[in-house]
C-alpha cells in the first residue's frame, strides 16, 4: 500500500484529492516546528439572524484546497516564508454552559501565544474574535486593529448579554485588548435601530471609515488611512465576510447591500502588507445560506491574502 502523502504544499496530489485541510497544509498537533497556524473557530452560537457559521472553518478547508503558493502581485509565496500548518479546530467541552465556549476559544489562543505561533482564524460568528484576543493578547499592551466589515460591532448589548456578534470590539476596548486611537473599521453600512454602535466607535477614537467614504476616496486612500492609523505598532486583524456585497458573500448571516467586491477586497488586504500583523481571522461565512461556494470560495481567497500578510510581517520580526 503507498504511504499517504506528507508533503501537499508542493501538490504532489490532485487538489481535490484527500483529507481538505487549510490549503492543504499538514495537521499539526506539535505545534512547535509551527510558525504561522490554520485555525478553525466552527462557533456560531452569538448571532442576532441567520446561524450557519459555524459550518464556516469545514467548507472554507474544502474550497482552500484551490490555494497555490505565490502571490501573483507580491511574489510573496507564505509557505516558503514561514512554516504552516492546519492546528485543526478549536475544541468545545461547555458549548452550552454559559460563557464556557468563550473561555476555551480564550483558553486555546493563550496556548497558542506560549507555543509562539501566529494564528490566521476561520469563524465562527464574530464574537469568536473577542476570545480570540483575550488569548492572545492576554495581560499585554493593547494592540491597534484593522477591522473590514458592514457594522462597526460595538453595540452594548443585545438581549440583555454582553457577548454576541454586535459588541465583541467594544468589549475588546473596554477590557484593554485593544487601543481605539489604533483602530480602523472600514466599510461600515446599511441602517441601525439605534445609533449608539456607531456613537461608540467614534467617541472612543476609532477611525471608522464608512462605505460611503471607502467609495469617494477610493481603496489607495483607503489604504493610506488605514496604515496611518495603526502605524507600525502591533496590529490584529479582523475581517467580516459580510463587508462584501451579498453578490460575492450571499452566505453570511447578516448581509448588507453596497458592499466590497472580491477584488477591491484583495486590494484593500494586499496594500496593508508590512504592518505588524500577530494574527487575523476571516469569520461568518455561513454556508447553509452559501450558493454554489460563492462565499466559501471568496473567504478561502481572502484567508490567502491575510496569510500573505502574516507571512510577510512574521519574516520582519527578529525572531523568524
Ligand atoms: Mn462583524
Amino acid at each position: 500500500m503507498p504511504a499517504p502523502p506528507t508533503d501537499l504544499t508542493s501538490f504532489s496530489q490532485p487538489r481535490y484529492a484527500e483529507v481538505p485541510t487549510f490549503m492543504r497544509t499538514p495537521l499539526a498537533s506539535d505545534w512547535s516546528s509551527v510558525d504561522i497556524g490554520l485555525i478553525g473557530v466552527p462557533y456560531d452560537g452569538r448571532v442576532t439572524n441567520r446561524p450557519g457559521a459555524r459550518h464556516g472553518p469545514r467548507e472554507l478547508r474544502n474550497m482552500s484546497s484551490l490555494t497555490r503558493a505565490i502571490h501573483h502581485v507580491t511574489k510573496v509565496n507564505p509557505f516558503e516564508i514561514a512554516r504552516i500548518a492546519d492546528l485543526g479546530d478549536v475544541r468545545f467541552q461547555r458549548l452550552f454552559d454559559g460563557d464556557g465556549a468563550l473561555d476555551e476559544i480564550a483558553d486555546f489562543y493563550a496556548r497558542i501565544r506560549e507555543a509562539n505561533v501566529v494564528p490566521l482564524s476561520a469563524g465562527g460568528d464574530h464574537t469568536v474574535s473577542l476570545p480570540i484576543l483575550r488569548g492572545l493578547v492576554g495581560d499585554g499592551e493593547a494592540v491597534g486593529l484593522i477591522h473590514v466589515d458592514a457594522h462597526t460591532d460595538t453595540w452594548d448589548e443585545f438581549q440583555g448579554s454582553k457577548y454576541m456578534h454586535g459588541t465583541p470590539f467594544r468589549r475588546a476596548v473596554e477590557e484593554g485588548l485593544v487601543d481605539p486611537k489604533r483602530t480602523i473599521q472600514i466599510g461600515i453600512r446599511g441602517p441601525q435601530n439605534h445609533a449608539e454602535g456607531w456613537d461608540y466607535s467614534l467617541n472612543s477614537g476609532m477611525r471608522v471609515m464608512f462605505m460611503e467614504e471607502v467609495v469617494d476616496r477610493g481603496i489607495r486612500e483607503t489604504i493610506a488611512e488605514a496604515r496611518r492609523t495603526v502605524g507600525s505598532g502591533r496590529t490584529y486583524l479582523t475581517f467580516d465576510i459580510d463587508s462584501l456585497d451579498p453578490a460575492f458573500a450571499p452566505g453570511t448571516g447578516t448581509p448588507e447591500i453596497g458592499g466590497f467586491t472580491t477584488r477591491e477586497a484583495m486590494q484593500l488586504l494586499r496594500g496593508l502588507s508590512g504592518l505588524d500583523f500577530i494574527g487575523g481571522d476571516l469569520v461568518e461565512v455561513a454556508p447553509p445560506f452559501d450558493v454554489g461556494a460563492i462565499t466559501a470560495t471568496a473567504g478561502a481567497g481572502l484567508m490567502y491574502e491575510i496569510l500573505c500578510l502574516l507571512a510577510t510581517a512574521f519574516k520582519a520580526r527578529p525572531t523568524a
